[in-house]
């Protein structure tokens, strides 16, 4: 007996074994469910195949998030194997490098149109695209951090994108409710990811977890990953238009 026994979904942004998309994949497997993945391109493709095919995936297909075709073409495949899907798993984000080093203020109108395009205005397209789908109502669940709502040193352009991506929660939860579709996102303290990796001075932020977080550690793929789980499951039939926090360094000086 399984959580998602007979519940089918699809999980964007896979990229490798550390994705916080793997963390939650691994968990959703577990309690039964029946597995879509994407990946971004063919380079991702060698890494995401042979991960999805272990846990019996029952598609894999390319989509690039900022193509309205790729997505539409992502739900037009659900629909003809699927006919119908449970809940969506979005952890996708991309700021320019550059964008997330120097001050704030330099940040290039392409470079803005870019963070939000791919980070935030994202879920909303994929949201349009699965509504058609989730007849039996369903669950989705997008990745956001701090920096949407404090200033965190260098995050930049990428909690403004995360500011947008957590209200775009909020109205899609307010309009698709009543289709029993349910919206929320969660809020993950730093992990290291490929995602991160491109983040100067990681460690030292991670490091600050271990001092001053309030578990005093940093938390793992799979601990966002069960929370996660909880958010697309029927426990969470009453949960909607919610940040859910993973323990995300509140009190981290500096945040
Ligand atoms: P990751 O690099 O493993 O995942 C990011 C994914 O975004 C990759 O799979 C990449 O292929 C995908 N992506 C980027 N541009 C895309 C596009 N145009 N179309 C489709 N996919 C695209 O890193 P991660 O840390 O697992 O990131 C997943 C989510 O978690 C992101 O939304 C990130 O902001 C969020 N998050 C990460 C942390 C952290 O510390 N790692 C903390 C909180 C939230
Ligand atoms: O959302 C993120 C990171 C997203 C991200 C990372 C990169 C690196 C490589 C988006 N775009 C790019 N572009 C690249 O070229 N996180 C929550 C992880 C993260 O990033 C930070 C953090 C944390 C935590 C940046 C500064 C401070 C803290």
């Amino acid at each position: 007996m399984g959580l998602m026994d007979g519940k089918r979904g699809i999980i964007f942004g896979v990229a490798n074994d550390m994705s916080i998309a793997w963390g939650i994949a691994q968990q959703l497997k577990a309690q039964g469910a029946t597995l879509a993945f994407t990946y971004l391109n063919e380079a991702l493709e060698k890494r995401v195949r042979p991960l999805a095919e272990s846990l019996d995936a029952d598609l894999i297909l390319p989509c690039d998030v900022s193509n309205d075709a790729d997505i539409e073409a992502v739900f037009e495949t659900l629909g003809k194997e699927w006919g119908s899907v449970d809940f969506v798993v979005h952890a996708v984000a991309f700021a320019n490098r550059e964008d997330l080093k120097h001050g704030f203020s330099q940040t290039s109108r392409a470079g803005f149109k870019l963070a939000l395009d791919i980070s935030a205005y994202s879920l909303v397209a994929v949201t349009r695209c699965a509504v058609p789908l989730m007849t039996d109502g369903g669950s989705i669940v997008t990745m956001t951090y701090l920096g949407a709502v404090r200033t965190i040193p260098q995050y930049n352009v990428m909690g403004v994108a995360k500011a947008a991506l957590e209200a775009s929660v909020r109205y899609l939860a307010v309009e698709l409710g009543e289709k029993g579709i349910r919206v929320n996102a969660v809020s993950a303290g730093p992990i290291k990811t490929l995602a991160a990796s491109g983040i100067a001075n990681f460690r030292e932020k991670l490091k600050l977890m271990d001092d001053r977080a309030p578990l005093k550690r940093c938390v793992s793929q799979e601990e966002v990953g069960k929370s996660t789980l909880y958010l697309l499951s029927d426990l969470a039939s009453g949960v909607t238009g919610e940040v859910h926090y993973v323990d995300a360094g509140f009190n981290v000086t500096g945040a």
